[in-house]
Formats: structure tokens, C-alpha cells, sequence
């Protein structure tokens, strides 16, 4: 019978690959994964509790925030608050970035970037939702965090993860150094290793997309999707049409089976809807890491200039191959649109 490892025990374990940290990126996994536990079980009964539907305010992004949004933030940063190695929290829910002045928290090492509950619209209809976090080493020594602490590129990223309240509840994360996956156990209320050493596929038959804007995409966008459904029995085509709406729940699809997941500029999104800083950067560096290839179609996702805390990005990510032949399409389709900086898109001739 194998041992179960825990959470807190792997961190412990790995923290011998990070001889400069003094244990301090390791409470702070672990003070996400407690953040994490809290909104689970408040995920979990959502359709019972007075929890869902929404608040009747409005996020900057202009959704309607859902009751469980607002909690799901309020525990995160509480979490990170009390657990002292956080200094500033960059989050979906708030216009502007936190800075944690407690005597604890004011000199702490640590930014984390996060969009505590992804893909809420789906919680009324029991759909996975998820959370998304990236973390930094804030530039500034110390005092009040500057924008420079803030907007880093995903490169600069110590670590990401995200958790998926599916049917199970599972904690994926990233140091740089390979994919694990974690489980949590209900009866003992920890997160146990499940998927160590995770790896998405190189190749795979599983294409993720909202065709409801297929109007709007760019042409090689097109082309890609109908390459996907032509019959080619060699390729494994037609692939399969897999999309839940909820990015987190699309992209654990498609680290487990394979696949590749675009939300691709449209006419009403010229920069894509994702955002960069807490859903596009932490998904790609986790499925960099996992052996996959994450882009905007044009430039890889971790070297895009972060010039705003909310900015947005196009994504395809996913399984190496698949991700390449779209990108080729768009090369050959939509050369126009050789890159989307903040301002719009830039057309190089
Ligand atoms: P659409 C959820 O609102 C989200 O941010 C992602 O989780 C998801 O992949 C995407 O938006 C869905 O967007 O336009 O297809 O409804």
C-alpha cells in the first residue's frame, strides 16, 4: 500500500531544490492550499448555501460579480494576509493591486497575482470553476510595492498553480522544476499526490474553442478549426470538440489527455478576453513545464510585455504539435496580424 503524501509534505520535500528560499515560498504554497481547502467546501454547497447569484456589484471587468467570487477573494487574501510571506495581491476582483502593510506582511518577499474563482458564470449550473495563481519575487527591497512589483513578465513567475473544483477538487502547481498534481481527500481535509510528474501529450485530437464567435476569428483561426474537423483517419481526424467555459477545467483536460485550448483575438476582443497577469501567464508557465506550448498564435505568452494589471491576451496552449500547426495557420492565414501589443493590434507589413 503506498504511503500518501500530503501537500505540505511534498513542499517540505521539494524545498531542498530551492537552496536560497528560507522556507518562505513554502508557507506560502501552503497558505494557498489552506485558501484553497476554505473555498471548496464553500464551492461545494453552493447550490444549497444562499451563496450563488450574483451580488448586484459589478468587477472591473464589467461581469457581474457572483456572491462566491467576492467570498472565494476575501478568503485568498485573508489567507495570505495572516500567512505573512505576501507583501501584494494582484487580483480579478480588484481594480487595483492590494498592498499588505501589516508589520508581517509590509517587507515580505512575495507578489501573488490570482483570479480566485475562474469560470463563476458556470456555478449555478454545477459546472468546474476554478482557481488561478501566479507567484513573483517582488523587484522593489522593500516598503510599499511599486507597479514594477506588479507588471513582471511571466518569466519572472517562482511559481503557479491552479485548483479545479470539478468532481474531485485537485491543486496543480509549478516551481520551475516539473508538474504535480494534487488530490484532496475529504476525510482526512488534505491534498494528496495524485499525478506526480505531470505531462501534456505532444500530440493530441481534443480542440477547445467558443465556435460561437467562429465569424469573428482571424482567417487562420478558421482554417485551424475546419483542419480539426476534416476526416483524415491518419491524423486521428476529426478531432473532438471539448469546451465547458471554464479555462481552468479545459486546460486540466488537456494536461491529462492532450488537446490544445485558443481564445483567440475576436472582433469584440481585439487583445483576447484572458487575462495576462493571473489566468494566461501562470496556465502557460504550468504547461511549459509540463512539456506543452502556450502563445498568443504569435509570441510565446511568458515574454509578452505586461503594461497593465487587468491587460488581456489572445491564448492557444496545449499539446506541442497542435499548438504549432495553428500557429502555422496563422502565419499563413492572418500574416496580418503578426502581433497584438496592448494598444491593439499592431499590422507589421
Ligand atoms: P466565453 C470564464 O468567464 C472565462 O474567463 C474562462 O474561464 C473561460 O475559458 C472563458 O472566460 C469563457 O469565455 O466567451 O467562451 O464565454
Amino acid at each position: 500500500m503506498k504511503a500518501v503524501k500530503t501537500l505540505g509534505q511534498f513542499i517540505i520535500e521539494k524545498q531542498a531544490d530551492f537552496p536560497y528560499a528560507k522556507g518562505e515560498l513554502s508557507r506560502l504554497l501552503r497558505d494557498i492550499g489552506i485558501a484553497a481547502k476554505i473555498v471548496n467546501r464553500e464551492v461545494n454547497k453552493a447550490g444549497l448555501a444562499d451563496i450563488i447569484g450574483d451580488v448586484g456589484t459589478v468587477n472591473v471587468q464589467g461581469e457581474n460579480q457572483k456572491k462566491l467570487d467576492v467570498y472565494a477573494n476575501e478568503q485568498f487574501i485573508a489567507a495570505l494576509q495572516s500567512g505573512g510571506e505576501c507583501c501584494t495581491v494582484v487580483s480579478e476582483e480588484n481594480d487595483e493591486y492590494v498592498y499588505i502593510d501589516s508589520e508581517i506582511s509590509k517587507n515580505a518577499k512575495y507578489v501573488v497575482c490570482i483570479d480566485p474563482l475562474d469560470g463563476s458564470s458556470n456555478i449555478d449550473v454545477n459546472v468546474g470553476v476554478g482557481t488561478i495563481f501566479s507567484i513573483f519575487r517582488r523587484v522593489s527591497k522593500d516598503g510599499k510595492a511599486t507597479m514594477e512589483d506588479v507588471l513582471q513578465k511571466g518569466t519572472e513567475q517562482v511559481a503557479a498553480g491552479y485548483v479545479v473544483y470539478g468532481s474531485s477538487t485537485m491543486l496543480v502547481y509549478t516551481t520551475g522544476k516539473g508538474v504535480n498534481g494534487f488530490t484532496l481527500d475529504p476525510s482526512i481535509g488534505e491534498f494528496c499526490l495524485s499525478h506526480p510528474d505531470m505531462q501534456v501529450p505532444q500530440d493530441g485530437n481534443i480542440y477547445s474553442i467558443n465556435e460561437g464567435y467562429y465569424a469573428h476569428f482571424p482567417d487562420g483561426i478558421k482554417k485551424y478549426i475546419k483542419f480539426c474537423q476534416v476526416e483524415d483517419e491518419k491524423t486521428r481526424r476529426p478531432y473532438t470538440s471539448r469546451y465547458t467555459g471554464s479555462m481552468v477545467a479545459d486546460i486540466h483536460r488537456t494536461l491529462i489527455k492532450g488537446g490544445i485550448f485558443m481564445y483567440p483575438i475576436t472582433a469584440q476582443a481585439p487583445n483576447g478576453k484572458l487575462r495576462l497577469i493571473y489566468e494566461c501567464n501562470p496556465i502557460a508557465f504550468i504547461v511549459e513545464q509540463a512539456g506543452g506550448r502556450a502563445t498568443n498564435g504569435y509570441e510565446r505568452i511568458l515574454e509578452l510585455e505586461v503594461k497593465e494589471l487587468h491587460q488581456r491576451s489572445a491564448i492557444i496552449i496545449g499539446s506541442t504539435k497542435m499548438v504549432e500547426k495553428a500557429e502555422e495557420m496563422l502565419a499563413c492565414f492572418s500574416p496580418q496580424i503578426t502581433k497584438t501589443t496592448f494598444e491593439g493590434v499592431v499590422t507589421i507589413q
